[in-house]
């Protein structure tokens, strides 16, 4: 019996209890009903009557070692279970989410606006469907330009489309508002085209309007190299070329000397050293009239650029159909840009 009891004593010492199926396990070999204690104590009745004292006392002694033992390790695992989902240390750092990523236009288009807002202008939205006159005429097409044909235009009904253009914001703003005006329209537009990987049948805008007194074609160059030397590095240079827009008279298409080869020469700029960003102008003073205002007093310029161009120059992107599929493979490259 002694060495019955011995050999358990080892056994509850050396058993090892590091997760609760163990501690479990522990429970049922020593503790149970069925367990080897209560088979010592059944045995008990054997030992002979002069060695019960010392023998009671030592199976006594065991029990109390194998429970002690088994509650101590229970009551640790259990704090240790705690403390993965408890909260109890409450200087540690939260729980990190999962966090998404901008959008490449939106990454694109906060920063066009930001360089803008730095100077003065502010930013305005209109509605994404139109009247002719907001879209149309009173921005100066003729009645028979190309634009207002089913072909190029999502007509919805005979009276409204889908804007091809912010300027229809712009106008808003005019025939509402007094100037003088620094404003800047960021928006989705809609053309009817076919879908490939150089055009989509909506892309998005930003225009920038800007109408004071004595605004002159001067104030928009220097206004868009600021623009483009934020934008695409300090040593970015500007040239205008002649162009023609309904809307704006002169007109003109802007380039930037290519930020990608530094203009010496790459695929992007087709080795002239120049790449494209936007169209701009000085308002036609027939435009300033249908809106209100007076275009001997008033004068100012305006401009307008494809946040997907932009984008796609910044980061290499050349197929526009990715901007709109969402596919994640594509959206994740640019969570490293978000901050
Ligand atoms: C382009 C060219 C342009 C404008 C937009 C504008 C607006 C009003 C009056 C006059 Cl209300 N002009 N906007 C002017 C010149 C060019 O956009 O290539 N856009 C993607």
């Amino acid at each position: 019996m002694r060495d019955r009891i011995k050999n358990l004593l080892d056994k509850i010492e050396q058993f090892k209890i590091e997760n609760a199926a163990q501690a479990e396990q522990f429970r049922l070999e020593f503790l149970s009903k069925k367990g080897e204690l209560n088979n010592l104590f059944a045995d008990f009745k054997n030992v002979l009557n002069e060695d019960k004292k010392e023998i009671g006392a030592l199976i006594n002694q065991l029990k109390e070692k194998g429970q002690s033992k088994y509650d101590a390790l229970k009551q640790s695992l259990s704090a240790s279970d705690n403390k993965t989902n408890s909260f109890e240390d409450y200087t540690k750092p939260g729980f990190q989410y999962a966090s998404g990523g901008l959008h490449p236009l939106t990454i694109t288009r906060q920063s066009i606006l930001s360089i803008f807002e730095r100077i003065g202008f502010t930013v305005a939205s209109g509605p994404e469907i139109e009247d002719d006159w907001h879209n149309f005429s009173a921005l100066n097409f003729p009645e028979d330009h190309p634009a207002r044909d089913m072909q190029d235009t999502f007509f919805i009904d005979d009276k409204f489309a889908l804007r091809t253009h912010t300027s229809s914001v712009q106008v808003r703003l005019m025939e509402n508002n007094k100037p003088p005006f620094r404003s800047l329209m960021p928006g989705r537009v809609y053309r009817n085209e076919a879908i490939s990987a150089r055009a989509h049948c909506f892309f998005h805008q930003v225009e920038g309007l800007y109408i004071d007194k004595n605004v002159s074609f001067a104030d928009m160059k220097q206004t868009l190299l600021y623009f483009s030397k934020e934008m695409f590095g300090e040593q970015t240079k500007i040239r205008l070329r002649p162009s023609y827009f309904p809307f704006t008279e002169p007109s003109a298409e802007m380039d930037v000397s290519c930020f990608i080869c530094n203009a010496k020469g790459c695929n992007v700029c087709k080795y002239s050293g120049w790449v494209e960003i936007m169209g701009c102008g000085m308002v036609d003073p027939a435009v300033l009239q249908n809106c209100g205002i007076d275009a001997n007093v008033y004068s100012g310029f305006a401009f307008g650029m494809g946040i997907e161009r932009i984008a796609m120059l910044k980061y290499r992107v050349n197929d526009l159909r990715l901007f709109s599929e969402n596919d994640v493979r594509f959206l994740k490259q640019f969570q490293a840009a978000n901050d």
